[in-house]
């Protein structure tokens, strides 16, 4: 819990690169948390801004237009306006989504490497790195790709391993290749400027690990590994053409490290938005947070905040509430296998349904951990939750408003003890929703925020107005007065959640309070207003809507297939090594199984020199009947070796595919036998 009063809000919201389309697992990690947020302070009428854009600088981009024959200016500009409707699509509701190619943030990115710079805080250093001799450049991140020395995994980028998360430097890599050429490359010297974040170590540990004991368990947690391991000086310039040029002299060709300029555009984003920028990021009564996913921990806990605090003027986030990863029907969401539902798509197939899909990634946001999104979850949590709860709840109600008053609101009668506590819990709710919102706690806030839907149906299933009606209809004017300040109060209570089905609602009420600071009070709809006419808010999900996008992911799963990994090249040999292997041709004679055996032939094999008995593991693949005159490679010196009672003296060649199957290696018709292969 924050203890300390704040006077406004600095809200950032992770800038997506732009170079692909988003997709849902962005918005369950950063900016549905990120927007039900900002739009919780607006209703308290804080001051607060939201902040966030295109990160349209970093390798991503210009592998992306290297790809597609184009340019990065080319792809930036397209993803920015798509990934800029999704979000006004979405109702994620930034004050300015801004772009890292603006003229602001050039001048604001160069203008505090250079004070960083003037202060000495970098240090120059000049280093080999690798370098592709064929394209002429040298290869930092994902221009290099390599064996993960953690887990093995053969494509790991120069930057990160994506299958153990581990953060790399190309220098990690084993067998590094660039991806560019193909080529392996070659080490060169570049000149680079470090940030020396082993300098500010004692500082961050300080920071972090005592004054920010409240930071989520995963992010504190991840924060304090790094610092357990020692930090160490990290360049945060790069050897390339797409970026903000380095701002001093004798920096030709080279650009800002994408994760030195991109947080800073937090700051030139703002600067766009308004003049008074300085009273959000220099004023210690702001609260700065960062909504993030768990993969940008690092630079927004340790890397940023060092730049702020070696210049010296800014605030430092209040926190960072990262998310952990979204999974999707069970397996990693990924941009190049295309296992996503895009946010674009999701809204051709579901028009309208902006708010359940909100819902549905609040109500199982991946907020302490890994998460998984399937279909049937979502639509459950359609059907059984906003249509079985809230939309019941509402439409019962206007429809008896409607029915038995004429959609007016009728006046409360005589109040019992139960419709007082059903008035009390109102408050209760409220308190408990605020109190998880401030706590980052979505998850919690949003089941909460629906309990008052609960509330309102146990409500109208314990007083029976329907029933009611018949004898005592004084007593259902208190009922549905009642009801209707349940439903003005959702309104309140659930519009930071979603916020296109509460103005709906508003509609219908003819109610147009927002304040946060009215949940609670008795009477937010007077007595004697008249309600509008309602229409369902949330209708159900069929299985077969399910089913098609069910079956869209299963096709994309069967277009990429990918084969079983090949097996990665063995240690080098010399010639002379190879020369000791006697390999010979020959031809099959007889072929017989094993008994007592599932794998295992014995073979008469004609070397030309001499017959031998080889007994070779194939009988999972081939019939004995069909080899009798089979061409054969043989490794003839091969030590005899007793299987199963039987002297074998040789080995077949067998190529082996990845699913596991064995293969003859089969010399062509013309081959005598017993001659060399070599
Ligand atoms: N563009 C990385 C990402 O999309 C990055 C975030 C920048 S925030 C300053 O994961
Ligand atoms: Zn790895």
């Amino acid at each position: 819990m924050t203890t300390k009063a704040f006077k406004r809000y600095l809200i950032t919201s992770a800038l997506p690169y732009a170079n692909g389309p988003l997709h849902l697992g962005h918005l369950a990690g950063v900016y549905v948390p990120s927007d039900i947020y900002v739009r919780y302070l607006r209703q308290r009428d804080r001051d607060v801004i939201s902040i966030c854009g295109s990160d349209e600088h970093g390798v991503p981009i210009t592998l992306k237009a290297r790809n597609e024959g184009t340019t990065p200016q080319a792809v930036v500009d397209r993803y920015h306006e798509l990934n800029k409707k999704a979000f006004k699509d979405f109702g994620i509701s930034f004050d300015i989504y801004s772009r890292t190619s603006n003229k602001v943030h050039y001048e604001t990115a160069s203008g505090i490497f250079e004070t960083l710079y003037k202060k000495g805080v970098f240090i120059e250093k000049t280093a080999e790195q690798y370098y592709d001799e064929e394209a002429s450049a040298f290869l930092a991140d994902r221009y290099i790709t390599g064996t993960c020395p953690h887990c093995g995994n053969t494509s790991a980028y120069g930057d990160q391993c994506e299958q153990c998360g581990t953060s790399l430097s190309p220098s990690d890599l084993i067998n590094p290749v660039s991806t560019i050429s193909g080529n392996q490359p070659v080490l060169k010297e570049t000149k680079h400027w470090y940030l020396p974040l082993d300098r500010y170590e004692e500082w961050l540990q300080k920071w972090i690990l005592e004054e920010h004991k409240e930071w989520k368990p995963n992010v504190y947690g991840q924060c304090k590994s790094w610092l357990d391991q020692g930090l160490h000086p990290r360049a945060v310039s790069r050897d390339l053409d797409w970026g903000i040029p380095v701002p001093v002299e004798g920096a030709d060709g080279k650009v800002l490290y994408v994760w030195f300029d991109a947080p800073i555009g937090y700051i030139s984003a703002t600067k766009e938005l308004t003049p008074d920028w300085e009273k959000y990021w220099k004023d210690e009564e702001t609260r700065l947070v960062h909504f993030i996913g768990k993969d940008n921990i690092v630079f927004h806990c340790i890397i940023f905040p060092t730049m702020l605090k070696a210049e010296g003027s800014y605030i430092l986030p209040d926190n960072v509430p990262a998310n952990e990863f979204l999974n999707l029907e069970n397996d990693k969401i990924s941009t190049s296998r295309n296992w996503a539902v895009w946010l674009h798509e999701y809204l051709e197939d579901f028009p309208g349904k902006q708010d359940v899909l909100r819902y549905v990634l609040c109500a199982n946001a991946p907020e302490n951990k890994d998460n998984d999104f399937t279909w049937k979850d979502f639509q459950n949590r359609n059907n059984n939750e906003l249509v079985a709860i809230l939309g019941n709840f509402v439409n019962r109600t206007f429809v008896l408003t409607h029915k038995y008053f004429d959609g007016e609101v009728p006046k409360i009668t005589n109040l019992l003890d139960s419709d007082r506590s059903v008035l009390e819990e109102i408050k209760t709710i409220g308190g408990n929703v605020e109190k998880s919102l401030e706590n980052f706690r979505f998850r919690e806030a949003i089941k909460t925020g629906m309990d008052l839907a609960r509330l309102g149906n146990k409500y109208l299933a314990d007083t029976e107005p329907w029933k009611v009606i018949k004898t005592d209809p004084e007593r259902v004017k208190t009922i549905l007065n009642i009801s209707l300040q349940i439903t003005a109060n959702l309104t309140l209570l659930l519009d930071p959640f979603l916020p296109f089905t509460m103005e709906k609602l508003r509609d219908f009420l003819l109610f147009s309070e927002t304040s946060w600071d009215l949940i609670g009070s008795p009477d937010l709809l007077k007595t004697g207003h008249t309600i509008g006419k309602a229409s369902l808010l949330f209708d159900k999900i069929e299985d077969d809507q399910i089913q098609a996008q069910l079956d869209k992911l299963m096709n994309t799963r069967e277009e990429n297939e990918e084969p079983a990994s090949i097996a990665p090249q063995k240690e080098e040999i010399t010639f002379e090594d190879f020369t000791r292997m006697d390999l010979r041709t020959g031809t099959i004679m007889e072929a017989e199984k094993v008994p007592k055996t599932k794998k295992l032939i014995r073979l008469r094999v004609d070397l030309g020199f001499e017959h031998r008995t080889i007994v070779s593991g194939i009988a999972e693949y081939y019939e004995p009947e069909s080899l009798a005159g089979k061409k054969v490679c043989v490794l003839a010196n091969l030590a005899p070796r007793k299987i199963k009672g039987i002297e074998s003296r040789g080995m077949i060649l067998l190529s082996e595919n990845p699913d596991g199957s064995l293969h003859f290696v089969e010399p062509s018709e013309e081959a005598v036998n017993g001659s060399e292969v070599n």
